[in-house]
């Protein structure tokens, strides 16, 4: 019995000195990670909040295959963030507000590091939206996504999570706006975000993301995609179909068959038009010629002082009147 005992003390001791210090893996951590029908009810806090900003939402749960929740402004959430087996806390607060300009906080502070909470400030901003996901089932690690938006309707995605060693919490963020999550997240589809890109014409394209080590990253493996992009046009100018360009100059293309495999070259010629499908927003578009064909063309993107967007190696700008937003 009294060996028991140690070997439980050993094993309690061996457990409490694992939870901050790195990329402990549970025993069965990843496929349900938290109590979901903790959270289903009621805000997971002791205290709720004096004045509820909103109706105490909490309709947080909705896990299909992958862990998924809402956030809710001023409501503290509990998740365990690092599958230490210890609920952590996640919470939005509005800090200064303002009819359109709004300041937020989000504050995750893990159990077993209350005195290092990772906080990321929002400043003026319209609106926010955020999420607690399992993004990969075999890390260690749930996944704080959000979204908000601010003037001239520029977005901010951004992520917080652990480090790949487990030592910390980080985050990071891209130029993107997360419009919803659906109830049947996985993560394997990813989300869905919007981000703008100025190939062929300022468009707005909608895309699965991701998130792992490296940030954010494109879904692989969504059903029913057929690119990164699926591309929509932004309707930067008047008309019926803004993002159709009449050729200036004659367009190399490679036609492409069902699955995408380039079966030729084909010149476009001056007069006729050309209209974009999907992209990798830096390599690689794909455009609906007049006659209905897909055709892809190899674009490179080049930065800085130098910024230009080349077809062929020739300026875009070259081929048609560009439809670019400011
Ligand atoms: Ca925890
Ligand atoms: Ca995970």
């Amino acid at each position: 019995m009294k060996r028991i005992i140690t070997v439980i003390i050993a094993a309690l001791l061996a457990a409490s000195l694992a939870a901050c210090t790195g990329p402990v893996k549970p025993a069965e951590p990843t496929d349900k990670p938290v109590e979901t029908e903790q959270v289903t009810d009621a805000p997971a806090t002791e205290e709720p909040t004096e004045e509820p900003t909103a109706e105490p939402t909490a309709e947080p749960v909705v896990d299909n295959d992958s862990y998924y929740t809402k956030l809710e402004v001023g409501i503290p959430y509990e998740a365990d963030i690092d599958l230490d087996g210890a609920p952590d806390t996640i919470v939005i607060n509005n800090v200064r507000e303002g009819e359109y300009d709004n300041d937020y906080t989000i504050t995750v502070t893990r159990a077993c590091a209350p005195d290092k909470p990772l906080k990321y400030s929002m400043t003026h901003c319209y609106d926010v939206f955020a999420w607690v996901l399992d993004c990969d089932k075999d890390d260690n690690t749930l996944d704080v996504v959000f979204s908000y938006d601010y003037d001239s309707d520029d977005w901010t995605c951004a992520a917080i999570r652990m480090k790949a060693d487990g030592s910390d919490l980080v985050n990071f963020e891209d130029y993107m706006a997360i419009p919803e999550i659906p109830a049947s997240f996985s993560g394997e589809q990813g989300f869905v975000t919007y981000t703008r890109f100025d190939i062929l014409g300022t468009h707005d394209l909608s895309a699965y993301f991701t998130v792992d080590d490296s940030g954010f990253v494109f879904a692989k493996g969504g059903e029913g995609l057929t690119g990164p992009f699926s591309v929509y046009s932004y309707p930067v100018y008047e008309g019926e179909d803004y993002s159709t360009l009449t050729l200036l100059r004659e367009m190399e293309v490679y036609p492409v068959d069902e699955n995408g495999q380039r079966t030729g070259t084909r010149t476009v010629p001056v007069g006729d038009t050309v209209t974009p499908v999907l992209t990798d927003g830096e390599s690689f578009a794909v455009v609906r010629l007049s006659d209905g064909t897909l055709a892809e063309i190899d674009v490179e993107v080049t930065t800085g002082d130098d910024w230009g967007i080349f077809i062929n190696g020739v300026n875009q700008d070259e081929y048609a009147e560009i439809p670019y937003a400011d």
